[in-house]
């Protein structure tokens, strides 16, 4: 069995958003059209509590970019996002929600962010995706989203970890780009670690 997981299709990561990645959006018409083609897609949704330790504002001293250490794990200073109830985290309404069988939250514990749809960056919580595709046999993953160099990243990685076979939709991505070229270290990095490289347009029944 394969699943299509739509990593963080949200409107603060869109134009317009308060964490904005340059044309967001137009991986939402590339996951309306792949859509149809799987009978499993699971999506993941950044939730966070007004609160989070990953807001620069609730790190007194700190500034969006900064990376500081938070548990056992060192973080990146954020704008607020995705905070919960408000129409930035909402899943991108070019999407037909009708047609998404799982969703998937993350990052709601306030001490520690969580890029992953699996785990959260200490890799101490599990999400309950893998058990979840587990019982529902999926074996592959064809995965697309934002951020290419975050939470794309983490969870096609930790995919590889736990054993499924992974196809990152590259088109269908886009990234932050904190450093100019992060995307494409990030899919270097995914390549490297078993990680298939596709176009959308490869894709079918
Ligand atoms: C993400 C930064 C902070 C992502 C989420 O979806 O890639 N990046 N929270
Ligand atoms: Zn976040």
């Amino acid at each position: 069995m394969r699943a299509l997981v739509l990593v963080d299709l949200q409107y603060d990561f869109c134009p317009g958003g308060a964490l904005a990645v340059a044309r967001g959006d137009e991986t939402i018409p590339i996951a309306s059209r792949l859509m149809p083609h799987f009978s499993t897609i699971v999506a993941t949704q950044d939730w966070h509590p007004p609160g989070h330790k990953s807001f620069a504002m609730n790190n007194p001293g700190t500034k969006e970019g900064d990376v500081i250490d938070l548990g056992n794990t060192r973080q990146v200073m954020w704008p607020a996002h995705c905070v919960q109830n408000t129409h930035g985290a909402e899943l991108h309404a070019g999407l037909d929600r009708s047609k998404i069988t799982e969703v998937f939250q993350k990052g709601t514990d306030p001490q520690l962010d969580s890029y992953s749809g699996f785990f959260d960056n200490g890799h101490t919580k599990a999400t309950g995706l893998a058990q979840w595709l587990s019982e529902r046999w999926v074996k592959q993953l064809y995965i697309l989203g934002l951020a290419t160099d975050f939470c794309v990243k983490a969870t096609a990685l930790d995919a590889r970890q736990l054993g499924f076979d992974v196809f990152l939709v590259e088109d269908g991505c886009r990234g932050v780009e904190l450093r100019p070229g992060d995307s494409e270290r990030a899919v270097a990095e995914m390549r490297g670690r078993g990680v298939a490289i596709v176009e959308s347009g490869a894709i079918g029944a």
